[in-house]
């Protein structure tokens, strides 16, 4: 691992929002009970947060029925934010685990170009090689040979197998093909990239359609997981995504990349808050060992000002 710890950077991609909190609590020291206003402020705080307003509601109203607790300090409203995060976060914490029979379970991740569905898909075979599962990669992004180049030499590293095909192959035969070998070979994990051309919506759909279909040809089960990739630093844009991906690919959960840095982690309350969707890890940084498992009460903690 490299540079700042890991909390460090999960503090850096939180700290936008756990700021804009910070500084509205910090402004009612000394009150006895909280008003309308207070609340007001802090709804809107939450909200320029990227927590989203259905979270922000939710807890003003927390806060509406703890109105004395201000008398107790900003630790007391910070304790009343937390819980209610962390009780919105706990239910979609749930990490991806290997446990299709027959196998191999196959993992599909889907996302748009850049969100980093490259680098997870390396994070997660180093994940599942140290639980001692047999990995293999499909280079089903076969739009741009850069992809295909870069699944290879993550493969190569991590001494895992791959197929992949030529530029502009057809992702779905690939696919095909590769279950077929990873059945014959014993592989328990198979991780699928794909490519993430949002930018034309109906070819997207159909070629994530057609890589179900073939799957779903071999084994009624696959894709055991369609996992979506959601780059943090996006914020609100990357709710937009996971409607649009659900609709297209039927997304079984999420992971979130770049919560280190500039991120803008809130919206990853958001979205547990609007789609309920499983998240399964959180990035926190461009090298093999920067996946962590989401850890509600974490997250919860830090935004809130909690944990330092
Ligand atoms: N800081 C940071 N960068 C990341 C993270 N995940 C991926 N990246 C970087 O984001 C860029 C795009 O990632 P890539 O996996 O190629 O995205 P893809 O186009 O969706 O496959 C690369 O430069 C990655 O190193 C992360 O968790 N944190
Ligand atoms: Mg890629």
């Amino acid at each position: 691992m490299s540079g700042a710890s890991w909390s460090e950077r999960l503090f850096g991609g939180l700290k936008r929002t756990s700021e804009r909190l910070g500084e509205n609590l910090a402004g009612l020291t000394g009150k006895a009970r909280l008003d309308d206003d207070d609340l007001d402020r802090i709804e809107e705080a939450l909200i320029t947060a990227d927590l989203g307003p259905a979270m922000a509601a939710r807890i003003r109203e927390r806060l509406a029925a703890r109105r004395d607790a201000v008398a107790g300090g900003t630790e007391e409203l910070r304790k009343i934010v937390a819980d209610e995060i962390a009780a919105v976060l706990r239910p979609v914490a749930e990490p991806l685990e290997v446990d299709a029979f027959p196998r191999p379970q196959v993992i599909l991740v889907i996302g748009v170009n850049g969100s980093g569905k490259t680098t997870t898909i390396a994070k997660l075979a180093h994940l599942f090689q140290e639980q001692d599962y047999g990995v293999m990669l499909v280079a089903g992004d076969t739009f741009r040979a850069a992809a295909i180049g870069q699944l290879k030499v993550w493969a190569e590293r991590l001494g895992v197998p791959i197929m992949a095909g030529p530029e502009g192959g057809d992702a779905a035969g690939i696919v095909f093909d590769a279950v077929k070998q990873a059945t014959a070979t014993g592989i328990d994990v198979l991780i699928v990239d794909t490519a993430g051309r949002l930018q034309n919506k109906r070819e997207l759909m159909d070629e994530l359609a057609k890589i179900k279909r073939v799957l779903g040809r071999l084994n009624p089960a696959a894709p055991h997981d369609v996992v979506l990739v959601l780059d943090a630093t996006t914020g609100q844009n990357a709710l937009s995504q996971i409607d649009v991906f659900r609709e297209v690919a039927g997304v079984t959960g999420l992971v979130m990349t770049k919560l280190d840095g500039t991120a803008r982690g809130g919206v990853l309350v958001a979205a547990a808050e609007r789609h309920g969707l499983p998240i399964h890890a959180i990035g926190i940084g461009e090298t093999i060992d920067d996946l962590r498992p989401f850890d509600a009460d974490e997250i919860a903690g830090i935004i809130a000002g909690n944990i330092r």
